[in-house]
């Protein structure tokens, strides 16, 4: 199954050692390195860390209906019996949906706002479209955590996406702090490709969704990376956007707290870089983990022009 003459091999039967990696992180060349609202030292930032944050990025209070329609997407049967909506096995609470822009008007309106899209479409240097959408809820006292894993060596494996092209976004809906299960990063991973050991089981998703058992970089590259660029944790209220390279590690906590932590995801993929057959997977994954169909180039939507420049 897995590919020869694959420049990420993973998902091994023997491990092998991590390798630097040769796609670019910023992908505008040249002059078009500083068309976008990114200036250098936001882009060099990037190059270096695998993301940035903008805390406050939003207003808290445009985040609220968002939070809202969440909360009654979770209330919707017929959504609940599908396969994008993810519950924690233990608990029974919501875990994650899929595929919010293609649910709701108001999310994919927000896929398209053009200060997100213009510095998306500045890093991977071509027009993009959505790869995976997702909120990962995480209720007061059960949300569970997320083991630490690199989501394109998953895309790669899983979904045949040829190349390190892609960047979520991820907009908190709730407020970020220590006790809600943040995300964690190792800021500079994403230039090493860490090849995991273990074949991918047939319909991997169903379980990897829930908890993560393969794909799962091991314990000694993990401390070393960490031990060389630590980890962060980005804090912030609701409204506060991270921006992060497909290849950085991160990981997150349980939510210990009453508070909840939701956090919305929109992974966007260079429209140059869409999904082949899985590298590493007997069979590709439903279209609301890796869009193959709907790839249309994003177009900018401006919810609010008359605050434009005000935030
Ligand atoms: O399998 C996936 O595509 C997703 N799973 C994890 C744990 N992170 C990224 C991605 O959304
Ligand atoms: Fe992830």
């Amino acid at each position: 199954m897995v590919q020869k003459n694959d420049p990420f091999p993973s998902r091994l039967k023997q491990p092998k050692d991590p390798f630097l990696r040769s796609d670019p992180v910023v992908h505008s060349r040249n002059q078009h390195r500083w068309e976008g609202p990114l200036d250098e030292v936001s882009l060099s930032r990037y190059e270096r860390d695998g993301f940035l944050w903008f805390e406050g990025f939003f207003n808290q209070e445009r985040m609220q209906p968002f939070f809202d329609e969440l909360l009654e997407m979770a209330k919707d049967e017929k959504l609940n019996k599908s396969d994008k909506v993810i519950r924690d096995p233990h608990s029974g609470e919501l875990r994650s949906v899929f595929g919010m822009h293609e649910l709701s008007e108001n999310f994919s309106r927000l896929t398209r706002d053009p200060r997100i899209l213009g510095m998306v479409r500045q890093l991977l240097g071509s027009e993009v479209y959505i790869h995976q959408s997702r909120i990962n809820d995480k209720f007061g006292f059960e949300g569970r955590g997320f083991d630490w894993h690199s989501d394109f060596e998953t895309w790669h494996a899983e979904d045949g996406m040829p190349r390190m092209r892609a960047v979520s976004a991820s907009l908190m809906l709730t407020d970020n702090n220590e006790f809600n299960g943040p995300l964690m990063l190792i800021p500079g991973s994403h230039h090493y490709f860490v090849p995991c050991v273990g074949e991918t089981p047939d319909l991997n998703w169903r379980d990897s969704l829930k908890a993560q058992r393969v794909g799962v970089p091991d314990r000694d590259n993990l401390a070393r990376l960490a031990e060389r660029g630590g980890i962060k944790a980005p804090k912030g209220p609701a409204g506060s956007l991270l921006l992060f390279e497909c290849n950085t590690l991160h990981a997150s906590n349980k939510n210990m707290s009453p508070w909840p932590r939701s956090n919305l995801f929109f992974v966007y993929n260079s429209v140059e870089n869409k999904l082949g057959e899985p590298y590493a997977a007997k069979r590709e994954r439903p279209e609301h983990l890796g869009a193959r169909k709907n790839c249309a180039p994003l177009t900018m939507h401006d919810d609010f022009p008359e605050l434009a420049h005000q935030g």
